[in-house]
């Protein structure tokens, strides 16, 4: 079967956004959105993975909602819903945890790193988590998911999920009409943004990332403008001027993620930037970086302020958009039932 180009995406409602998100998949689902159709995620059933209070749950759905549109995600345009409210997710999923294998998922390195030593004590969701992606994506066949560097190893399961799928009902997927036998597509990872890995401003070794206790390795989308300059100022760097070539900023992964998270956001190479701020202190150069962060990041702040003002606006957006994510799951799970032998009433 040839698919038709079909793009899914999702963030976790787990806080909020953070400048990671944004260089590392946000923008390049806003170029998507001009030539695809789109569907765009807030994935709140893998948020509880690990615990979230109920009452922030619900505020950081909305809010991650009004930072997608804030950030120039057209609901008309685009999908944009939340997961726990289209039930074939769900379902997909429970059907995947079967085609899956424990081998496979024991691989996952986010996983490993997020249950850390307390492995016992961690979620069964957590462990599936994977398989519920997979599922997210191929509940819609999308063929094209724009991620961050470190989704890549969960995109890679979820074609071996679609594969498998493919091969152990080859058979039923035949008679059901699929003459090759291509029931789901193998999606393709979409690892193109700006900057596909942030980094922490703590720690130029670790991702950025919204779970991480302290809020001064990230930049959030909400941030106004004397906390962003303060973060910047305080962000780890070490004692050298910047160089001017880029093969200086080997072995110094916080002076890299700077000037990486400047290039990005100035639609710059990496290499520019050196030759404008090569030799200069970094006292110059953060003040530098905070005016950018502040100018890109000002009005996405704003705006999202603005929608949150409304929340029962936001809401009309999600029931819009999971209405019309049902019309494109509800004849897909359907059609999985009957080929792996469910009887539908
Ligand atoms: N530091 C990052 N650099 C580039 N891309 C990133 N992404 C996340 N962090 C970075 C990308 O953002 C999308 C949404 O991520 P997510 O919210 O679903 O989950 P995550 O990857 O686990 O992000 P966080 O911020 O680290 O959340 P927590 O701390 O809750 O786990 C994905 O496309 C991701 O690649």
């Amino acid at each position: 079967m040839k698919f038709k180009e079909r793009v899914f995406s999702g963030m976790q409602p787990t806080g909020s956004l953070h400048l990671g998100n944004y260089l590392g998949a946000m923008l390049q689902w806003i170029e998507l959105q001009k030539t695809h159709e789109c569907i765009y995620c807030v994935v709140d059933m893998h948020a509880i993975t690990v615990w979230q209070d109920p009452d922030e749950l619900k505020s950081a759905i909305r809010q991650v909602t009004a930072a997608y549109i804030a950030s120039g995600l057209d609901p008309k345009r685009s999908i944009l819903f939340n997961q726990s409210e289209v039930a074939a997710h769900a379902e997909l999923a429970w059907i995947f945890n079967c085609v899956a294998r424990l081998g496979w998922l024991n691989r996952m390195t986010q996983f490993k790193e997020k249950a850390g030593k307390d492995r016992e004590n961690a979620s069964v969701g957590l462990y599936v988590y994977p398989n519920l992606m997979a599922a997210d994506i191929l509940a819609y066949r999308a063929t094209h998911v724009p991620v961050g560097d470190d989704q890549k190893q969960h995109l890679e399961l979820s074609r071996d999920i679609a594969q498998k799928f493919n091969n152990d009902f080859k058979q039923w997927i035949e008679k059901a009409g699929y003459v090759d036998g291509n029931f789901f597509p193998l999606p393709e990872p979409v690892i193109t943004g700006p900057a596909t890995r942030v980094m922490s401003l703590r720690d130029g070794t670790k991702k950025m990332s919204k779970s991480d206790p302290s809020d001064l390795s990230r930049i959030n989308l909400t941030d106004d403008a004397d906390t962003i300059a303060k973060k910047i100022q305080k962000a780890k760097t070490d004692p050298e001027p910047l160089p001017s070539e880029l093969k200086g900023l080997d072995g110094r992964p916080e002076a890299e993620n700077l000037v990486g998270i400047y290039a990005a956001l100035a639609g710059r190479s990496k290499a520019k930037v050196l030759e404008e701020f090569g030799g200069a202190q970094f006292s110059a150069f953060k003040k530098a970086l905070a005016e950018l962060c502040v100018e890109k990041l000002g009005p996405i702040a704003a705006e999202t302020k603005r929608l949150m003002a409304d929340p029962a606006e936001i809401d009309r957006v999600l029931a819009s958009g999971s209405e019309r994510a049902r019309v494109i799951a509800g004849p897909i799970i359907a059609e999985v039932k009957d080929v792996v032998g469910f009887v539908r009433s």
